[in-house]
């Protein structure tokens, strides 16, 4: 699939307030976050995507997150609707903006879901039941992605925030995973590369036209993705992984 167009937020002054587990050895720190965000989408940019940067919402502090808001589809955008209740209104936020460039679905209670959990592989969706989405929510964006050609199933959450946090498709029919997803039946059908535990964050390493964009400061694993013979570029987002986000989560792309 090759993206054309991005849709990201910038981080507000308060982004260090937003909802983390992850445990820090030096506090967020806001000028590095935004250095780290432009150079993001930069990045994007430069692999010939249009990016909509908007501005920092400073009533939620997890809205650069925009991923978790809404799934890109072929032809619809699916609102969806967090299971962490703090993140509820960034979907109101953000629907103006989808509606520029998709029609609208939504996700309805008691369905919870987050763009978190949603991963493609190829034509398949998996889902992740996790603390934010839900069967229902997994049932009703399966419903909505089902009647634009797509296969869906859902996984488990096993470990981290949501599915991509512990599983990224690379392509090449391969997945990217914590050791925790490895022998589990939902994903025998793919090749699997294991993130060695010391370096999770890498798990959430995203394809975008052809490269891999990996965070900084994980050598193993770029020594285990260079199998895949494709261009890898490392972006640093050391400030993002302090409150528990990871590459993917900072756009949706289409
Ligand atoms: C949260 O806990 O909701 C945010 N601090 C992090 C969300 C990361 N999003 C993602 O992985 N898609």
């Amino acid at each position: 699939m090759t993206f054309s167009k991005a849709i990201t937020r910038k981080p507000g002054i308060h982004f260090a307030a937003g909802v983390t587990r992850a445990r820090w050895y030096r506090e967020p720190d806001y000028e590095r976050i935004c250095i780290q965000h432009e150079a993001y989408v930069d990045t994007l940019r430069s692999l010939g995507m249009k990016v909509v940067v908007l501005d920092a919402d400073p009533d939620f502090p997890d809205a650069y997150f925009v991923e978790d808001t809404a799934i890109m589809l072929d032809k619809t955008a699916l609102v969806t609707r967090p299971g962490e209740k703090t993140r509820r209104g960034e979907v109101k936020r953000i629907t103006p903006i989808l509606k520029q460039f998709r029609a609208l679905e939504f996700i309805h209670a008691p369905g919870l879901l987050e763009g978190g959990d949603v991963l493609l592989a190829e034509k398949h969706f998996f889902v992740g039941l996790s603390e934010r989405t839900n069967i229902h929510g997994a049932q009703q964006f399966g419903e909505a992605a089902r009647r634009q050609g797509f296969t869906w199933s859902t996984a488990p959450v096993l470990k981290g925030l949501h599915l991509k946090t512990g599983v990224t498709y690379v392509g090449q029919q391969t997945l990217l995973m914590f050791e925790a997803y490895a022998g589990r039946p939902e994903f025998s059908a793919y090749n699997r590369i294991v993130v060695d535990e010391k370096e999770a964050p890498a798990a959430n390493t995203l394809r975008v036209n052809g490269t891999l964009l990996t965070p900084k400061g994980f050598p193993k694993t770029m020594k285990k993705l260079e199998v895949l013979e494709m261009p890898i570029i490392e972006v640093d987002i050391s400030e993002v992984i302090k409150m528990d986000g990871g590459l993917s989560c900072l756009s949706l792309r289409f």
